[in-house]
């Protein structure tokens, strides 16, 4: 039996449908206050991003992630979905989590032992699992090193695609193509093409480097489905304006390859 399609993923499914792409945005607890972050998720929401995603590479886990979770859902009402890096970042008061397993990771732990320790406690949160596989390429950033990933070469689409290929044979609705926090450049083009063209109704997450409404428009149009930006929006002032910019570029602006059906 398989994890069924829950509501929250149902949600960007259905975005990615009727607007051809979705934005995310993700808050790291680590890198604000509870009280910044619930106010950049819901200037994010008013700017039209369509789920807030929580977590990072080193501390977000305990009393700060579950406080910032509490607090968004407290001000947005959007989806609230976990990125966990271990099982230490699952909380309760999340609607979903990015169940993820990092295929090109060298160690166990993130590939399979993590999920194990973490998935009773899903069950107990009543989290939604979203089954996603995790595909990081260079430079990779502070999540290539601590997840001990093999990178994707930038200039390798195809070993990038038989990665995605593999997730999905392995039952992964979503791919996610991460070219790390705060990357010089988001994932490359050719490879985001490669990928959705094995990947077909199961959608492409794409995240890492994405600064500008023209870099965005470029990804959903060589295939990215989803589109997550962290760093940019926690440094920018004016957090509704700047997504407001990357939600206009995106939404409308997918390619020919871009027509989706349920999974
Ligand atoms: C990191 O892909 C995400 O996991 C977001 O990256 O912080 O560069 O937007 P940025």
């Amino acid at each position: 039996m398989s994890v069924k399609v829950g509501l929250v993923e149902m949600h960007l499914r259905q975005v990615v449908a009727s607007e051809g792409a979705a934005h995310l945005t993700l808050l790291d607890p680590a890198s604000q206050t509870v009280q910044e972050a619930a106010e950049k998720a819901e200037a994010a929401m008013q700017g039209g991003t369509d789920a807030i995603m929580v977590g990072g590479s080193v501390g977000a886990t305990g009393s700060v992630l579950e406080e910032t979770v509490r607090a968004i859902k407290a001000r947005v009402d959007l989806p609230v979905i976990l990125f966990p890096s271990s099982a230490a970042g699952l909380c309760p008061g999340a609607d979903g989590v990015f169940f993820m397993s990092l295929l090109n990771s060298r160690s166990s732990s993130y590939l399979i032992d993590n999920q194990a320790l973490g998935a009773p406690l899903v069950l107990r949160y009543g989290l939604e699992p979203i089954p996603m596989g995790y595909v990081i390429v260079e430079p990779g950033g502070t999540v290539g090193w601590v997840g001990d990933a093999r990178l994707i070469p930038r200039r390798k689409p195809e070993i990038a695609a038989a990665y995605a290929l593999a997730g999905k044979f392995l039952g992964m609705r979503l791919v996610y193509l991460e070219a790390g926090s705060g990357a010089d450049q988001p994932v490359p083009l050719p490879m985001v093409s490669a990928v959705k063209g094995v990947l077909g109704d199961s959608l492409l997450v794409v995240g890492g480097g994405i600064k500008s409404s023209q870099a965005a428009s470029d990804l959903v149009k060589a295939g990215a489905d989803l589109l997550v930006t962290g760093t940019a929006v926690e440094r920018t002032a004016d957090v509704a304006s700047f997504v407001s910019g990357l939600t206009s570029a995106i939404k409308g602006s997918g390619g020919p390859g871009k027509v989706q059906r349920p999974p």
